[in-house]
């Protein structure tokens, strides 16, 4: 089988990569995957089954909740939100799946627990993430942010934020390579929405084939985010176009992986694009 990397590599159309969030408090389905106060797991298969059938090529599977003004998770209930559910998928699909974590514990057992690739919106930087991704062997998604979730959308600032978000990017890369991690496991993404006005997700978005052209694929999410809210004045669970249109134009700016929620939508959007694309 093909690994996920070279698949990466090979670009033609993205991979869409589809989310399962297993927080209460997501800003955009949280709960949704809850029956009396826990994670359901007849529930998340149900909803893995149809991302599936949707067309989803991999499954981002997270328990801590990073938006706007969350509260950190206690890493015993992230490990217990996310290590059954990774069982339990793997033992019923054969789709890769990632998780999303910045816990070096965690991202040592979903290794163990068969994941395949890590993601993380903290970039390696918690205390023994670095050596413990490292030690996985397995790829792994940096992404920008600018400070905690609990801070990050006060009064974010950039001296130039595509110049920022890239120079952090890189300093991460490096750190990496002296963590013994190569480049070549490496994904990029710049973290809209993370620490970032509307004028600075939307500089950043213009600027995406400057990341594309960093030299690793590239991975945008977008899905539903407040940027599109605020471009379309539309609460949360009316931004399934507007989401559609910007995986469009990222997968046309060079993006490897757009991660969604509504998958159909994605993939019948991207399909269009390859038609159109492919003479
Ligand atoms: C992202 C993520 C993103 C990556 C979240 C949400 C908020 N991981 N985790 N990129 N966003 N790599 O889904 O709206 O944009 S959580």
């Amino acid at each position: 089988m093909m690994g996920l990397m070279e698949g990466l590599a090979q670009r033609g159309r993205p991979q869409v990569m589809a989310i399962l969030n297993l927080t209460p408090d997501s800003f955009s389905d949280g709960g949704k995957l809850y029956r009396g106060g826990k994670v359901d797991l007849d529930t998340v298969l149900f909803r893995a089954q149809h991302l599936i059938e949707a067309g989803a090529e991999l499954l981002d599977v997270g328990g801590e909740s990073t938006r706007p003004g969350a509260e950190q998770v206690e890493l015993s209930v992230e490990l217990n939100r996310v290590l059954p559910v990774l069982e339990a998928l793997r033992s019923r699909f054969d789709i890769p799946l990632s998780v999303d974590t910045s816990s070096p514990e965690l991202m040592t057992a979903a290794a163990s627990g068969g994941a395949a690739m890590l993601n993380d919106v903290r970039a390696l930087g918690r205390t023994g993430a670095l050596p413990a991704a490292a030690s996985t062997g397995l790829p792994i998604c940096l992404m920008h942010s600018l400070g905690e979730p609990q801070v990050m959308q006060d009064r974010p600032v950039y001296r130039d934020v595509v110049a920022d978000v890239v120079g952090f990017l890189r300093q991460r890369i490096s750190a990496c390579e002296g963590a013994g991690i190569s480049r070549c496991r490496l994904v990029l993404d710049p973290g809209f929405g993370f620490g970032k006005t509307l004028e600075q997700n939307l500089s950043l978005f213009r600027a995406l084939p400057t990341f594309v052209a960093e030299g690793l694929p590239v991975m945008v999410g977008v899905s539903r985010k407040s940027m599109i809210g605020a471009i379309l004045n539309k609460p949360v669970e009316q931004r399934v176009f507007g989401s559609a249109a910007l995986a469009v134009l990222a997968a046309q700016a060079g993006a490897a992986i757009i991660r969604v929620h509504d998958v159909a939508a994605t993939v019948d959007s991207l399909k269009i694009l390859e038609a159109v694309r492919s003479e």
